[in-house]
């Protein structure tokens, strides 16, 4: 077989870096900003490592033009950052606040004055405080009052922002917050979480409807989805059932009703024990299933299962996040591995980029994430040297354009991330930026990962 391995990018592709609100904002309660679930969760004690809470983060809330000149700098095309839910909307219902829209007004014409486009992210797991108090996501009602947010930014930012991406990653709001508990709220039942996926689901369908009737036609909606790359161990019947089950869990609970308006049927099944799915409403479906103009993909690393046998010890750490799987394993593939603990495998980006090549045709695609890890310091110099990063970041790039030469119609790659930043359960001990931030001055270093990634951005080439 041949490889065709073309060594550029097409014209047009979007080059950029993500980031998310309550990771980098800091500002917690300025302006009329209220608490979200993650400032109850990091103010618990024994929830974040170190203690850490993103009170101060990155102080990006008060550093954004400066931040701006640094992502010119390194000549991004696109910048991904998320809004802050209780900044611009206090009470997650009601009027909005002006000051937190103007925030966000400010950095958006930052972004165009230095031409980055803003790519918006509604929700990347912030929900006010508020509305976690009448239930958060495994109540019905806050898919509702997200589809009022997304009208009130909609109106705020229509003129600024062609790129929308309603929910990040909503298999962790969903799973890791409301079935094991690791993230914000902390919740630890397996049916809420069920319940949790639905609404989340449901609140990106009502958020589109709501967004469409405010957007000019040019605006372009989209959903960023962390579909995990599941690999089965051993080609048995057994290990094969457990790659189904985490891959329903993982990616087909949120596929399903988003590409294709429907649950999976084995899904459905394999969590009849928990719950009856009777929140699922005659007509959701329908509004989940919106036409979409883009897909965001985020990938890190694979995920490897095999079935629990007599002989496996009960799974350890708490409880699970995949609700009806709890007799499946995970492995640790051999490798390398960053800071993390996850595997160096870009073969799985290119694996999940034709998955949905394949299953959605003629969707384009983004890399709205992807990145690594690794336990970066300043040396005697003050300069910060992350080759490790280096080679994470090409070896993906490869990836992405092996898929595109196969077809995959990738438009563009979000590094995560722009600079180091709240690590949610692992505080500030995760080191994700292609910039070092030093905390306790707030200094902004450029890695050389970055001086490498402004190349490929300037020449569209990998080396
Ligand atoms: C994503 N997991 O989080 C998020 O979108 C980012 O905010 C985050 O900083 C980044 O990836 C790096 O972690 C994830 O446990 C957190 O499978 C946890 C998992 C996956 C993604």
């Amino acid at each position: 077989m041949t490889v065709t391995r073309p060594s550029g990018f097409p014209p047009g592709f979007l080059w950029g870096a993500a980031t998310a609100a309550y990771q980098i904002e800091g500002a917690a309660r300025e302006d009329g900003r209220t608490p979200s679930i993650w400032d109850a969760f990091c103010h618990t004690p024994g929830r974040v490592l170190g203690g850490d809470t993103g009170d101060v983060a990155c102080d990006h809330y008060h550093r954004r033009a400066e931040d701006v000149r640094l992502m010119a700098g390194l000549g991004l095309g696109a910048y991904r950052f998320s809004v802050s839910w209780p900044r611009v909307q206090p009470t997650g219902r009601g009027p909005a606040n002006p000051r937190g829209l103007d925030f966000y007004r400010a950095l958006a014409d930052d972004l165009l004055a230095h031409g980055i486009r803003p790519v918006v992210t509604l929700y990347h797991w912030d929900l006010p405080e508020e509305l976690e108090e009448a239930g958060g996501w495994s109540a019905r009602e806050t898919a509702l009052r997200f589809a009022d947010y997304a009208r009130l930014l909609g109106e705020a930012l229509g003129d600024r922002v062609e790129l929308w991406t309603t929910l990040n990653e909503p298999w962790c709001s969903a799973f890791l917050g409301y079935a094991a508990g690791v993230h914000a709220p902390g919740r630890q039942d397996p049916a809420a979480a069920l319940r949790a996926a639905h609404h989340l689901n449901l609140a990106h369908g009502l958020a589109c409807g709501a967004l469409r009737t405010v957007l000019p036609g040019t605006a372009r909606l989209s959903v960023t989805l962390n579909p995990g790359v599941v690999r089965a161990r051993t080609g048995s019947c057994a290990d094969l059932d457990a790659q189904r089950r985490i891959d329903a869990l993982a990616t087909r609970i949120f596929t399903g009703p988003l590409l294709h308006g429907a649950y999976p049927a084995d899904l459905l099944a394999d969590t009849r024990r928990i719950t009856d799915w009777s929140f699922v409403r005659d007509g959701d479906t329908d509004v989940i299933k919106h036409p979409l103009d883009a897909l965001g993909l985020n990938y890190y690393t694979p995920t490897v299962v095999s079935a629990a046998t007599d002989n496996d010890p009960p799974a350890r750490g708490g409880p699970s996040p995949w609700p009806g799987a709890e007799r499946v394993v995970f492995h640790h593939p051999p490798g390398k591995r960053t800071e993390m603990d996850w595997a160096v495998d870009p073969t799985g980006l290119h694996e999940m980029l034709m998955r949905f090549t394949r299953e959605v045709p003629g969707l384009p695609l983004y890399v709205t994430e992807n990145g690594a890890a690794y336990d970066d310091k300043p040396d005697a110099g003050g300069q910060v040297h992350d080759p490790e990063r280096i080679a994470y970041v090409r070896a993906h790039l490869r990836a992405v354009l092996r898929a595109l030469a196969e077809g995959a119609d990738v438009r563009g790659y979000f590094l995560w991330s722009l600079m180091d930043n709240f690590e949610w359960a692992y505080g500030y001990s995760k080191r994700f930026g292609m910039v070092y931030v030093d905390y306790a001055t707030q200094a902004r270093i450029p890695k050389s990962s970055a001086q490498w990634y402004a190349r490929v951005v300037r020449t569209g080439r990998l080396d």
